[in-house]
């Protein structure tokens, strides 16, 4: 399983990670995507969704129209791990 980053690499991933911040409260991070419209909303959401399903890690997120509000956590390890980290990478690259 997965092992929760250290502080030192949670603080080093948020720094590559640019418009990605901590969730208040709890071991995760937010990002809010704001497209053109529903189509690349959605667009974007499924290009994710197929990866998502590849690396068996899944995001939670919220779709109003053109935006997407993401978080990202591991579950089963009860906070950040490595997988957020490249899940939130692969958004930004899509996005
Ligand atoms: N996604 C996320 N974000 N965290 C997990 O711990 C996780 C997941 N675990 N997707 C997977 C699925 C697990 O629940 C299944 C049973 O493999």
């Amino acid at each position: 399983m997965a092992e929760k980053l250290s502080d030192a690499a949670r603080t080093a991933a948020l720094a590559s990670l640019p418009g990605w911040s901590p969730v208040d409260g709890r071991d995760a991070i937010t990002n809010t995507f704001t497209f053109k419209d529903f189509n690349e909303a959605f667009g974007f959401m499924s290009r994710v969704a197929l990866k998502a399903e590849a690396m068996n890690h899944h995001p939670e997120w919220f779709n109003v129209w053109n935006r997407v509000e993401v978080t990202l956590s591991t579950h089963d390890a009860g906070g950040l791990t490595e997988l957020d980290i490249e899940l939130a990478t692969f958004m930004d690259g899509a996005a």
